[in-house]
């Protein structure tokens, strides 16, 4: 089976996968060769993520041959195991959720949203993974999820994760690239190691100052020397405790278009920094310059600069912390509703906490302050909630904004950049009250 022909466009399609290779189709989307076996019956894990998938267990499972698309999903061109998420690209594959199904604490699975750079894996078999952890470190070693497992503290913690092009939708003049609007945002429970007890036991060396990443995924050019991504943090950032090596999303298995069966986790600095996939960590003396961290990837001008404005690549710096935003994820943008609504939705700031949310339903004149939870853990969202009452009839905006514990706050509009990172503008929805 080869990954090929897993096109994320016949990822649309999905006759035309299961027709192209049912075995190849089976595994790409209920995540793991057991789902079938030489007589083709669901078993393990693949019995677990078909159930999901189709949302429900399936009494007679031993009767559903290989390849069998179910009809939950023949009429549609889906994301198998995903939920209501806006196809932004095929090739590469990305996709975001609509806020008002962001609504969760936790954001579940199927509504976590997809950014690919590259062609995913056509093996994401999680007994057979290995991760290589070498370059300056006292001990290079090469690690299954097993060992992994039974060699350091398995932890669960909910992380955002944010991609640093979220809100790139709206930048004027455009910029070039995904058009995300709101939701290259998610935060769900990963299940795994600390990076920083791996690191540890490999032994990082005291010349180290950053890590790099690499994923299994392929270059969109198909040439087998390029990696579509290859991100590193600074190693002070790596040995903070809730960057994890995660092999669980949620209390089950990471999703294929998430990263499966391995990836990092690394709340509240670009997505990018997450590598999905993952094979492999080595220890550098330099900052690392692999695929995507060099030039204008991940990187911001030094300085304001008009829209429009060309900066040299030398006065540019990698982003690193997300800045202080919220979501409101409740009610839905254009919503009709009565005169008392809840007002409810998430807010973040890359390595701090939010210590307030504001609301404010005239156009910003006044505000009222929404009740915030603390974050379930360091580096997961917080989520609020406000009951506002609405005058009289008539369509209002609903606007929030949120305060971080450095007392930085969101903006009206913000600096350009020429690839559209780091929109944290006030997120506004319409209402219609009648
Ligand atoms: N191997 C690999 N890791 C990757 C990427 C990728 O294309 N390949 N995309 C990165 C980017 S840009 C983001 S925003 C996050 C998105 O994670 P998600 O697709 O699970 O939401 O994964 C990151 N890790
Ligand atoms: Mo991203």
């Amino acid at each position: 089976m080869s990954m090929d022909k897993f096109s994320p466009s016949e990822a649309q399609d999905l006759h035309t996968f299961f027709a192209a290779d049912p075995v190849a189709a089976d595994y790409a989307f209920f995540g793991r060769k057991s789902y079938a076996d030489r007589r083709g019956f669901l078993r393990g894990a693949g019995l677990t993520a078909m159930a999901a998938m189709v949302g429900a267990a399936v009494p007679f499972h031993r009767n559903m041959p290989a390849g069998l698309i179910p009809a939950v999903y023949a009429d549609a061109a889906v994301l198998v195991g995903k939920d209501g998420l806006t196809l932004l690209n095929d090739r590469p594959l990305n996709a975001e959720t609509p806020p008002h199904l962001l609504d969760d604490p936790i954001t579940p699975t199927p509504r976590h949203f997809i950014r690919n750079n590259g062609i995913p894996p056509s093996e994401m078999d999680s007994n057979t993974w290995t991760l290589t952890v070498d370059g300056l470190v006292d001990r290079p070693m090469t690690l299954s999820i097993a060992d992994l497992r039974s060699r350091f503290e398995v932890i669960t913690m909910a992380l955002a994760i944010e991609c640093g092009g979220n809100g790139r939708a709206f930048f004027e003049p455009p910029a070039r690239g995904n058009q995300w609007t709101y939701g290259a945002v998610a935060c769900s429970e990963w299940t795994g190691v600390r990076l920083k007890d791996v690191l540890g036991a490999a032994g990082v060396q005291p010349n180290v100052v950053y890590t790099a990443h690499v994923g299994a995924d392929a270059h969109l050019s198909g040439q087998p020397d390029k990696l579509p991504i290859s991100r590193g943090v600074p190693i002070a950032k790596a040995m903070t405790d809730n960057v994890l090596i995660a092999f669980g999303q949620n209390g089950g298995p990471i999703h294929p278009m998430n990263g499966a069966p391995l990836r990092l986790v690394v709340p509240g600095w670009p997505g990018s920094c997450s590598q999905k996939w993952l094979r492999r960590i080595y220890l550098r003396d330099v900052v690392h310059d692999g695929a995507k961290m060099t030039g204008a990837s991940y990187r911001v001008p030094r300085r304001k600069i008009e829209p429009g404005e060309k900066v040299d690549k030398e006065n540019f710096v990698i982003i690193e912390r997300m800045p202080v935003k919220s979501l409101i994820t409740h009610p839905a943008n254009g919503a009709a509703a009565g005169r008392a609504v809840e007002v409810r939705g998430h807010a973040w700031s890359g390595d701090r906490t939010v210590t307030a949310v504001d609301v404010s339903y005239d156009f910003g004149a006044t505000w009222m302050p929404a009740a915030l939870d603390a974050p379930a853990n360091d580096g997961a969202w917080q989520n609020f909630r406000a009951n506002v009452m609405l005058p009289a009839a008539g369509y209002y905006e609903i606007w929030a904004r949120a305060i971080d514990s450095a007392g930085m706050t969101q903006p009206h509009a913000i600096d350009w950049n020429p690839k559209g990172y780091l929109n944290n503008t006030m997120h506004r929805v319409a209402l219609r009250v009648s």
